[in-house]
């Protein structure tokens, strides 16, 4: 793995601190001292201003991972609300919300719920209160243009991702994509952006998850176009990193960054795995609303990716 030169100590100014970003992981408990959370990247934490070590760290990699976003009461509180939620989308059938297909799927009990939700912040005062964190306005700075927003009536808005690996489930992997494609399809110039994800399960890399490529974001028009088939290639690539990630995590990846989501090698209850993601956009406001139609990325993510 080619962690654009920051496993190596000597090439980077964030060496420094992978072992005390970690420090505080150490000696928790797990057997043989390892911790299954460590990672081989340094992690963070997110304050109400961003250093010059997270600031080089993404500029260079593409991504960044802050631990401890939120606390564990928070995450309970927000997985009973998706709930609640989840209850009154099936309960009244909806198809979508502002155009964005709802994916529905069954769960390990056989119930079916909600695989994936668009603009969940619009449907609850807890997750749009989640939204006006002031730390996530700090994010801004790796954009870098005065008109940042976090983008609440935006693309998906706040979306809650669900999951999990059974015969029935609809949705328990992602193939590999970049997020700023959807520009395109919007009929719009690419625009930087940055999708920010908030983790509600712990993660590990031997349990499937996220797997980005560092240092894609940078490469030019022709690396975010061509090099996968969107969505519907799953191939692990040799360059790809797993991140290893807590329930309460937040993970900041640039739209133009290769990535995919794994698909769990275990089945049922232990391949669960819920995270939300909010985009920070620039450049010409476009919300959606109820009449909006979908794109065409949109309808791609729901008839891909069982
Ligand atoms: O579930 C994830 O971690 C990533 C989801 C994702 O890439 C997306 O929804 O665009
Ligand atoms: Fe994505």
């Amino acid at each position: 793995m080619d962690l654009n030169g920051l496993k190596h100590k000597h090439n980077g100014e964030v060496n420094g601190r992978h072992h005390s970003s970690n420090g505080h992981h150490n000696g928790n408990g797990h057997l043989n001292g390892k911790n299954p959370f460590q990672n081989s990247y340094p992690v963070f934490h997110l304050g109400e201003r961003l250093t010059e070590d997270q600031k080089n760290f993404f500029d260079r990699n593409g991504f960044i991972h802050f631990k401890n976003f939120i606390g564990r009461e928070k995450v309970t509180e927000l997985l009973k609300e998706a709930e609640a939620i989840q209850h009154d989308w099936v309960t009244n059938d909806y198809k979508a919300i502002n155009g964005v297909p709802i994916k529905y799927g069954t769960d390990v009990d056989g119930k079916k719920i909600v695989q994936r939700f668009a603009f969940i912040n619009q449907h609850s005062e807890k997750f749009s209160e989640i939204l006006k964190d002031s730390r996530i306005k700090s994010l801004f700075e790796l954009i870098g243009t005065a008109d940042c927003r976090i983008g609440e009536t935006e693309k998906d808005g706040l979306v809650f991702n669900h999951y999990i690996n059974t015969d029935e489930s609809n949705f328990s992997q992602l193939g590999w994509h970049t997020d700023a494609l959807r520009d395109i399809f919007q009929g719009q110039k690419i625009m930087p952006m940055l999708n920010v994800g908030i983790h509600l399960d712990n993660s590990t890399t031997d349990n499937g998850g996220l797997r980005l490529i560092p240092g894609t974001h940078n490469k030019g028009i022709g690396t975010m176009l061509f090099k996968k088939i969107y969505f519907i290639s799953h191939k692990p690539d040799k360059k790809e990193l797993g991140l290893n990630v807590e329930a309460g995590d937040l993970t900041v990846h640039d739209g133009r960054l290769w990535h995919r989501v794994a698909r769990s090698p275990f089945t049922g209850e232990k391949s669960r795995r819920r995270v939300m993601y909010v985009p920070i956009v620039t450049g010409k406001f476009t919300p959606r609303d109820k009449d909006s139609k979908p794109l065409l990325y949109q309808r791609l993510i729901s008839i891909t990716n069982r």
